[in-house]
């Protein structure tokens, strides 16, 4: 008591219900670690307390939060934000009956982003970005990871990530930001992939590495993307540089890749429709989450459905992201990939509650900041107008967000 008296909290926030998602408070009768008419003290940027409420604890401000939900603060762990133009032209092309594919063929599909990216200033690709991520903060987001990946030559790459960190600076948001140089092969290396991830491993992950622009490194394995090996060696050069990886997978095929990203401790394993088991026990045995990508699963009307039930049994951490890209989900809301995952997945809403927060803090390797409502994490939260969190996944468009609180 004497230290709460000798130093009051900058605030505290009473009168609310909390949904900790923390494994402290969380039991098979208590699945989402929800106190009731809790309390939350905030010390700099740190949860100090967590609790009932107690008429000593002392702050400089005192939020009253008229019974209604604090959660995490919402976490997107896969995105592309940044990029130049949009695609809404193939949308309809492919409404007139051309698939995903026959557009990246034919010169289309990621590499007419990589023109419109190449093409724009740093302060463009920021004004179409910052708008994308007003929409996201909207909902309750106070995390965001951004990719790279659609620059494919070294400038424009960086040039990606500077615009990522400057948004950082700009909003009040975490941006976790990633270098995807091993996205789609440019058109000057046409028929010369292997080049071009020499180009990746000896010039372009060094100099990220060295900026400190990114905070790890991902890759397409796919078959329109790059092969089993070109991946390992995206991987090895991250290794070498200290940056852990993480992988875009089994989004259109199995080609293994989860499998690899899982032996070089990949921080996450994202898309995963074709995952197999060998896969599935390899992230389990090294502790790679899974991320589910519903928005692009809907855009693409993908029937394959990622292996759910196969998951959970191997206790595979699940996270969910928007994977806000101008090709394949042009997402600009978190809240409604809750309800797809419930929908298209059969995720149930704790678990798809759990995937934006905890689980993808994990994605992001930041678990220990931020994810969960605990003390001595970061006072990232979010309060919401609404009777049980459950209907965060239920609500079908619109926000019932009051207010996010980020240091
Ligand atoms: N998989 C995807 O769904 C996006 N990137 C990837 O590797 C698509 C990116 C795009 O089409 O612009
Ligand atoms: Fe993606």
């Amino acid at each position: 008591m004497s230290q709460r008296e000798t130093k009051p909290f900058d605030y505290i926030i009473h009168n609310v219900n909390i949904a900790t998602l923390a494994n402290q408070y969380t039991n098979s009768d208590n699945p989402y670690g929800v106190i009731e008419n809790g309390c939350v003290g905030v010390n700099g940027s740190v949860i100090g307390y967590l609790g009932a409420y107690d008429p000593e604890l002392k702050a400089d401000e005192y939020i009253d939060g008229e019974g209604q939900w604090l959660t995490p603060g919402l976490i997107d762990c896969h995105t592309h934000l940044v990029y130049g133009g949009n695609r809404a032209n193939e949308f309809e092309m492919r409404l007139n009956g051309a698939a995903y594919e026959d557009i990246a063929k034919a010169g289309g599909g990621i590499i007419s982003t990589v023109t419109a990216t190449r093409a724009a200033s740093e302060d463009e690709l920021f004004k179409s970005a910052a708008k994308r991520l007003k929409s996201f903060m909207k909902e309750g987001v106070t995390t965001i990871e951004i990719k790279s990946g659609y620059g494919l030559d070294t400038h424009s790459e960086i040039k990606m990530l500077k615009v990522a960190k400057r948004l950082q600076q700009k909003f009040p948001i975490r941006v976790s930001t990633t270098f995807l140089g091993a996205h789609a092969l440019p058109p000057e290396y046409k028929n010369n992939a292997d080049a071009y991830i020499d180009l990746v491993c000896n010039e372009m992950i060094p100099k990220v590495a060295e900026l400190g622009l990114a905070d790890s490194v991902d890759a397409f394995c796919e078959n329109i993307g790059f092969s089993y090996e070109q991946t390992e060696r995206v991987f090895k050069a991250a290794q070498q540089h200290g940056l852990p990886v993480k992988l875009h997978a089994e989004q259109l095929s199995d080609q293994s890749g989860a499998g690899l990203a899982a032996e070089y401790q990949a921080l996450s394993a994202d898309h995963l429709e074709y995952l197999s088991e060998e896969s599935i026990k390899k992230m389990a045995d090294n502790g790679t989450v899974a991320v589910l990508l519903p928005g692009a699963f809907y855009f693409l009307r993908e029937t394959k459905l990622p292996p759910l039930e196969a998951l959970r049994k191997a206790g595979v951490p699940i996270a969910l992201a928007s994977d806000s890209n101008p090709g394949t989900s042009p997402a600009q809301s978190l809240l409604l990939m809750l309800n797809m995952a419930c929908t298209l997945f059969r995720m149930t809403p704790l678990e798809a509650l759990q995937g934006v927060t905890i689980h993808a803090a994990q994605a992001l390797g930041i678990e220990r900041q931020a994810g969960s409502i605990e003390i001595g994490k970061k006072a990232e939260l979010a309060l919401w107008d609404i009777e049980h969190p459950n209907q965060l996944s239920y609500q079908l468009g619109g926000s019932s967000l009051s207010k996010t609180f980020k240091p």
